[in-house]
């Protein structure tokens, strides 16, 4: 506490001293700084505003952020667990690809997540996470579980908060990639995967010439049980939607609870095929001047799905587009030029659609698509779906600059737009009931701050929620160029951390961060302390894969054994500082292994690893974890297992010998 005064103190007299702010750089006489801090900034040419960037990140040892973002680990396939401010990476939560340090695909639990997103039993290492989704109790993030898809093979997991792992990857069953997910619903009814590249449903085979008539997008609401922590594909159900390549989604709330949004970027049904002398896809789909924003009713899908009109397509239950058309599920409006991003305002209001082609923001008014509903006689799209005008529906347009994508929101009633092409977040300010909040006339640009470089997605502090904090907004940038050392050709991403507290044009780059690893997407900012994850496992002989007590946990070293049935050699294993028990394992050649382990750990932090050499069997043994491994012994020889994590001073110790007899 007292350093926070004094960090603060410091900030006041840097502040106040710079007087004109501008460039000039702290120099000892004028900084007000004490002596050695004043010189050190000098020497390192800092401006006031470094100095109150620095200030604003830097976290003395020990203290904790107050913000975690969750980041989508893009084509790794992971999620990345970033403290905000400090930007310091606290983990990387392994999902669609096998990590060992996690023990995950190597012999362990993980198997089994991972195995259930197998693609017609095809077996599939890796995912391109897009968008994280934190559930939601009202509207507002709850920290019990976090939703990611996987745009490659349109998978979808679900991470337990409680400690911090997949628990479950599903595939979607009839699409074979997806984009607009993920996305809850105000109370994590559903999660919402929609579709992005069009193809006929359940990836048959049709040929691109019957486009317009076999292809289709589709979309999927997942419903999510709590008590067990899993999507339930039995109550889930889809929609069948045009062919014109759905892309990001955003559930409304509050006023506009029940109904989803998502942009979509190919209504010229262009199918490509440069090589034929046709126009190449990023011509043809940007033929026409507008595409449709999709606008769902899923509250009455729901009933409509419950009321069994339906028909069932490998296992999942389906509404066909003509019953959408026919119960009023399924509206659309023109959006301008490649749309991008569909984002509902703190209070459910206003829709928020992005243009990478038009520099406008289009913000659409949920009363008014309402009203135009209920007035009906509307036109249809070649295929039916009602199309409201769109001068009946939209309440504004910002210009803001070139390539708008994403929006965010704050407490003070500014957006936040990432501009893509301009490398630009703008601020602007939101019109009608939010005019209240902020300073400025409504929809209105107030500053734009240049990132570096080409800023994809923009994240806020609590932004998805009814209530947004209005601290922070990170810039997720596509490329970094100059701003880290030369690593080779392969450069990483760049997060950068703006400081959105003051008004009008005060927004603030604080902090850079590389991400060298894969090109996260999107990214979610909670209250760090809405989160509770356990420290050790509640109980001794706890199996994280079902959250429960593991039915081969051992609680004490008597109980360690192992057990011969036939050729199948069972093994009830404890592990505990700094031993195995037991230490001398001797099998046949050829024999079937089952082989439970518990820790019997309660001290936080005291993880134990568990490593077969030469069997590929890798584990993360947390206090109080059970795991089961099972595998045939088709080499014989002298092995070893091993602790693969350093916990204590005899960790070099902790092994034991496992011998395969020929
Ligand atoms: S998309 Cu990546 S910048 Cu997949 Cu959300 Cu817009
Ligand atoms: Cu247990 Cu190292």
């Amino acid at each position: 506490m007292m350093r926070r005064w004094i960090g603060i103190l410091l900030l006041f007299s840097v502040l106040l001293s710079s007087c004109s702010g501008g460039q000039q750089t702290v120099t000892p006489a004028s900084s007000g700084l004490p002596a050695d801090a004043a010189a050190l900034a000098a020497e390192r040419g800092f401006t006031p505003d470094d100095v109150y960037a620095a200030l604003k990140t830097y976290m003395p040892s020990g203290e904790l952020d107050p913000y975690i973002m969750f980041s989508s680990g893009g084509q790794s396939g992971q999620v990345l667990v970033i403290g905000v401010p400090s930007m310091r990476i606290l983990k990387v939560i392994a999902v669609f690809t096998p990590e060992p340090w996690q023990g995950f695909g190597f012999g362990g639990h993980g198997d089994q997540v991972l195995e259930d997103g197998y693609v017609n039993g095809y077996e599939i290492k890796w995912g391109d996470t897009h968008h994280p989704s934190l559930s939601e109790t009202n509207g507002e993030y709850d920290g019990q579980f976090l939703f990611i898809n996987d745009k490659a093979n349109a998978r979808l997991a679900v991470i337990d908060l409680r400690d911090f792992e997949t628990k479950q990857i599903i595939k979607n069953p009839n699409a074979i990639n997806d984009h607009g997910g993920a996305f809850v619903t105000p109370n994590t009814e559903y999660v919402i995967e929609g579709p992005q590249y069009a193809a006929p449903l359940g990836w048959e085979y049709a040929s691109l010439d019957d486009y317009e008539e076999k292809y289709r997008g589709v979309i999927t609401f997942w419903a999510f049980d709590r008590m067990s922590g899993r999507v339930i594909p039995d109550k889930s159900f889809q929609m069948e939607l045009p062919p014109y390549w759905q892309d990001l989604c955003d559930a409304g709330k509050k006023v506009s609870d029940g109904w989803v949004f998502c942009n979509s970027f190919n209504v010229e049904m262009a199918t490509g095929g440069i090589e034929l002398g046709n126009p190449p896809f990023e011509a043809g789909v940007s033929r026409g001047d507008t595409d449709y924003l999709h606008i769902i009713d899923w509250k009455k899908a729901e009933q409509v799905y419950q009321a069994g009109k339906v028909e069932t397509l490998n296992g999942m239950a389906l509404i066909r587009l003509q019953t959408a058309i026919d119960e009023g599920l399924l509206f659309f409006t023109p959006e301008p030029k490649s749309p991008h991003g569909a984002d509902v305002t703190p209070g459910g209001e206003f829709i928020v659609v992005g243009g990478k082609l038009d520099p406008h923001v289009t913000i659409y008014s949920f009363e008014k698509i309402q009203q135009a509903i209920a007035a009906g006689g509307l036109e249809t799209d070649s295929y039916g779906v009602p199309v409201i005008p769109l001068d009946k529906v939209m309440e504004a347009q910002v210009e803001l600059g070139l390539g708008p994508l994403h929006t965010v929101f704050d407490d003070k009633g500014y957006a936040y737009t990432s501009l893509f092409l301009d490398s630009a977040v703008a601020r602007w300010t939101l019109g009608g009931p939010y005019d209240s909040l902020n300073p400025e006339d409504g929809w209105t640009l107030v500053q734009k701050l240049p990132v570096q470089y080409n800023i994809g997605h923009i994240a806020a502090a609590e932004g998805d929620t009814a209530s947004p904090d209005g601290l922070y907004v990170v810039a997720l940038n596509k490329w970094s160029i100059d701003r880290f050392a030369n690593v080779g050709p392969l450069l990483p991403q760049n997060f950068q951390l703006v400081d959105i507290t003051g008004s009008g044009a005060q927004m603030k780059l604080l902090y850079d961060m590389p991400i060298g690893m894969a090109e996260p997407h999107y990214a979610q900012i909670i209250k760090a302390d809405k989160l509770n994850p356990f420290e050790v496992y509640p109980q001794v002989g706890w199996d994280p894969g079902t959250m429960a007590l593991h039915p081969n946990a051992i609680t004490s070293e008597d109980e360690a054994r192992v057990e011969r049935n036939g050729n199948v050699v069972e093994i009830w294993m404890t592990v505990l500082r700094s031993h195995f028990k037991p230490e001398r394992i001797e099998i046949q050649k050829g024999d079937h292994v089952i082989w439970h382990l518990t820790s019997l750990e309660q001290t936080r932090d005291a993880t134990h690893g568990f490593a077969i050499s030469g069997y590929n069997i890798n584990l993360s043994l947390e206090p109080g974890e059970t795991q089961t491994i099972e595998f045939d012994a088709v080499m014989s020889g002298t092995f070893t297992y091993y602790c693969t994590e350093f916990c204590s001073a005899l960790h070099l110790e902790m092994l034991g010998y496992l011998l395969v007899k020929p």
